[in-house]
């Protein structure tokens, strides 16, 4: 990130988790509720196991905010792991003498972070890196995201997401384009009350759950895909100028960073491949004074530019790895064949993975934002952006 700079550490099961999340103008009004919404948000979905019941994720603020406003000055939060107080052992901070110390994990999931994790670190004991590699270490991003979604708001952009398929399950399946059947009140809907999925249709949505049921029973994971939605963000972030300065490749980028995300499509994404270019393009038309278009295949991004439709971010997310019909894998210690180790784990994380979805493109967006129209203060910033709003849209139809 250009103007922003975050910086996380937690274990899953350790005292808890931390970020720094610097570059934010002074003069933020923050939203503490919301933030705790997010955290709530991101704990919610059908498929998740019992750490869920256990964790009650909320914010302790530690600095840069002051009688509800940014200072400007590096925003640093913590929150709590309720899980530690049983973990004191397994996750002792102080050391422990080796005979005394509970067995080590030796037997790597496939798919997890354990194998590829204990050859880079030296470590016998798969424990060392797999609770840091854990979908817990999404929660401060989250917070972060939530004050980046706070920071977008200020200047009308509006973030929401949802989730549009589970395995084999879509939603509106006989849709060209899903987005264009989600209902316009969803994400308000989705704020309020989140379905136990979080897909707008009901009907696809009874089969998910009964997918995860299936999965559930046995003893596999499943994943899926879901959609993160920017509206009106203004014309301009991102450039074409350089490689590593193209909005479309922040985005991915930064949602690809998801534990267990595999791919990432803007807009038409991957169905570019089988279209021709007149199927592909959203074509410009007069109305008025202005230019509208019919289609927003490009996601809201050409040239990586944001083009002032909606920015559109699928992201495919991978079945969790800890199966409790586990995989064959070998023990490290001993190199003998056997089954992979069980953790205590989640059949699906879906509808959770889309609310850090959001946390990341709202992040990038912030960043490109400030990077765009700069601002110590928010006031600075209000201004530019509205600056770029008559320039860029007075034109429009
Ligand atoms: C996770 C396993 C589960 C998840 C956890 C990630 O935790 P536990 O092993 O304690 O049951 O619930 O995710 C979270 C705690 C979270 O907040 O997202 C894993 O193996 O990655």
């Amino acid at each position: 990130m250009r103007r922003l700079r975050l910086l996380t550490a937690g274990e899953s099961h350790g005292p808890g988790l931390v970020g720094v999340l610097e570059g934010l103008p002074a003069g933020l009004r923050v939203s503490t509720r919301r933030v705790d919404l997010d955290l709530k948000r991101r704990q919610h979905g059908y498929g998740s196991g019992r750490r869920m019941q256990i964790e009650r994720d909320r914010v302790r603020w530690i600095a840069g905010i002051r009688y509800g406003r940014t200072l400007g000055s590096p925003v640093g939060f913590a929150i709590n792991n309720r899980d530690w107080e049983n973990w004191t052992d397994r996750m002792s901070v102080e050391p422990i003498p080796t005979h005394r110390r509970p067995k080590a994990i030796t037997r790597a999931r496939p798919g997890h972070v354990d194998l590829a994790g204990v050859l880079k670190y030296g470590t016998d004991d798969v424990r060392d890196v797999l609770e840091r590699a854990s979908a817990r270490s999404t929660t401060p991003r989250v917070v972060a995201g939530s004050l980046a979604r706070q920071l977008l708001a200020a200047v009308g952009v509006r973030i929401w997401s949802f989730v549009d398929q589970l395995g084999p399950v879509r939603a509106y399946p006989d849709a060209e384009d899903p987005l264009a059947r989600v209902p316009a009140d969803w994400p308000e809907r989705d704020l309020r009350g989140p379905s136990p999925l979080r897909c707008p249709d009901p009907e696809a949505e009874t089969r998910m759950l009964a997918e995860i049921d299936r999965a559930k029973e046995a003893g596999d994971s499943i994943g899926g895909s879901y959609v993160v939605v920017a509206e009106r963000v203004p014309v301009g972030l991102g450039s074409s100028s350089e490689w590593d300065t193209r909005l479309d490749g922040l985005l991915a980028g930064a949602v690809m960073a998801i534990p267990g995300v595999k791919g990432v499509e803007i807009g038409l994404g991957f169905g570019v491949v089988e279209r021709a270019g007149s199927a592909v393009h959203d074509v410009v038309a007069a109305e008025g004074e202005g230019w509208t278009r019919e289609t927003n295949r490009a996601g809201g991004i050409e040239g990586g530019i944001s083009n002032g439709e909606p920015i559109v971010v699928r992201a495919a997310q991978k079945p969790v790895s800890t199966l409790r019909k586990a995989l064959p894998s070998v023990d490290l210690a001993t190199g003998v064949s056997g089954r992979a180790h069980i953790e205590r784990s989640d059949v699906t994380v879906l509808a959770r993975a889309a609310i850090v979805g959001e946390a990341m493109v709202a992040l990038v967006l912030a960043d490109e934002l400030l990077h765009s129209f700069g601002g110590d203060a928010m006031a600075d910033l209000r201004a530019a952006v509205g600056r770029r709003r008559r320039r860029t849209e007075r034109r429009r139809g």
